[in-house]
């Protein structure tokens, strides 16, 4: 394909890999975002996200001179929207950036032109929302511009192997609206794209991701009642899975970050007298940190004096410093809230101001209880036997069921897992 203009609003998680694609197999990228200090910093060619290998592609993309980045969009042949799409405090999607963005390119938009919407949306986004405003252009929709919706699929930590990789489905207004985006796509993605319609690229989008959700769910419902009926979750699901059809997801402390603890609650806003699975599922996840709450409490209540726990990993998930809808982090809010626990955090991959972290040994110092809330590799050769010499007392709550508890109590541990000791 002959080299493209493309005008890429938002440069978060998925806006910033795709604008370095894009720009390092030969496309001229005007990247656009509100932000000042994500302006500068990718104008120097450093990268404002931490992910394998982006600081690299970013370097290369700025320096080719493939990919400016400024406040304000400006003509192109095609525009990308990848704005936030987050949830609100009803539960329901804030669609703002998505609006701002699309008015934002409206002046600028030409005949010709193909506009592709990104970021994950409520179903009825693109012909609801985007579309009657793309028409102030006063451009015939379908005719003289064209409108896309491909959802991202990658999944942080691999993003820029996934964007690669992923199959990806690009639904069109119109027929012609998915061809001129699977050429655009073709450019850097190896694995197969298939076309539809908007409405049903948006319903594809959320269910993804509520598969997961809904999947994670009904293994955090097994936790607990194995829980209580003394049965390790971990075997029941590992052997459980053998069955060829079988495919019990992991129980943990929640469901974290941006996407699986976001995106039901889009179709949940639309349908809400269908999704009842959905929403309970979404609550089930949602109240796990409480459930682990219960059982820290348990843990502790024979302990006199102020109580020290620390917490090893707080990010959303492993290998990571995400922090966003992280479980742990809920759960931390809901022990500060019940008892004036002091509590440490230990994460390598955490810079935070808000949540300090301590080195290994200091964290552990005169503590109580360690949790283990996210299995981090580093955490896999901990040396427990020097930690252990620096506690108070030697408890200590796997969620991910990570750490060798048998090696621990010969360390002198108490070892609780999460989806097996409970007895209230
Ligand atoms: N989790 C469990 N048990 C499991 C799997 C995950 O408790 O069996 C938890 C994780 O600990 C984490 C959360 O779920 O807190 C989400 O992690 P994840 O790795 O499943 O997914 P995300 O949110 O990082 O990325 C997802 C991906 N979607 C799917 O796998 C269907 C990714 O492909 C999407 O692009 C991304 O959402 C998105 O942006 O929508």
């Amino acid at each position: 394909m002959e080299k493209q203009k493309i005008c890429i609003m938002g440069l978060g998680y998925i806006g910033l890999p795709t604008a370095v694609m894009f720009a390092t197999h030969g496309h001229s990228i005007v990247g656009v975002d509100l932000n000042e200090s994500i302006i500068n910093t990718l104008n120097n060619a450093r990268s404002t996200i931490k992910e394998p290998y982006l600081d690299i592609l970013v370097q290369a993309a700025v320096k080719s001179g493939n990919l400016k980045v400024k406040k304000t969009p400006e003509e192109s042949d095609v525009f990308i929207i990848a704005v936030p799409t987050p949830v609100k405090a009803d539960k329901t999607a804030d669609m703002s950036c998505v609006v701002a963005a699309t008015k934002a390119i409206a002046p600028f938009l030409r005949e010709g032109n193909l506009v592709i919407l990104e970021s994950t949306s409520p179903p009825g986004t693109v012909n609801e929302i985007m579309v009657p405003i793309l028409a102030e252009s006063g451009l015939k929709i379908g005719e003289q511009l064209m409108v896309a919706h491909s959802p991202e699929r990658v999944l942080p930590g691999r993003i820029l192997i996934e964007l690669v990789e992923n199959n990806r489905i690009i639904g069109g207004i119109n027929q012609k609206s998915a061809e001129m985006g699977r050429d655009l796509y073709k450019t850097f993605v190896n694995g197969e794209i298939y076309l539809t319609d908007v409405a049903t690229a948006e319903m594809c989008k959320i269910i993804e991701n509520t598969f997961r959700d809904v999947n994670i769910a009904l293994a955090n419902e097994l936790a607990m009642i194995c829980e209580k009926t003394g049965v390790n979750v971990w075997e029941v699901i590992r052997l459980s899975n053998k069955h060829p059809r079988v495919n019990i997801h992991q129980p943990g402390p929640g469901v974290g970050g941006h996407c699986l603890a976001v995106d039901p609650w889009f179709i949940v806003e639309k349908y809400p007298e269908e999704t009842k699975i959905i929403s309970l599922a979404r609550r089930t996840n949602d109240a796990m940190p409480e459930h682990l709450a219960d059982k820290i409490s348990f843990i502790l209540k024979d302990i006199s004096g102020r109580k020290k726990i620390t917490v090893l990993g707080i990010t959303y998930k492993p290998d990571i410093g995400d922090i966003r809808e992280s479980p742990i982090i809920h759960l931390i809010g809901l022990l500060k809230q019940r008892q004036d626990y002091d509590i440490s955090i230990v994460d390598p991959y955490v810079n935070n101001s808000e949540y300090k972290t301590e080195d290994l040994l200091s964290g552990a110092s005169e503590s109580d209880l360690i949790i283990l809330g996210v299995n981090h590799k580093e955490f896999a050769s901990v040396n427990f036997k020097v930690v252990s010499s620096v506690m108070r007392n030697r408890n200590l709550l796997d969620t991910r069921n990570f750490l060798n508890g048998d090696e621990l109590e010969r360390l002198g541990f108490r070892y609780y897992l999460h989806g097996r000791d409970y007895h209230l």
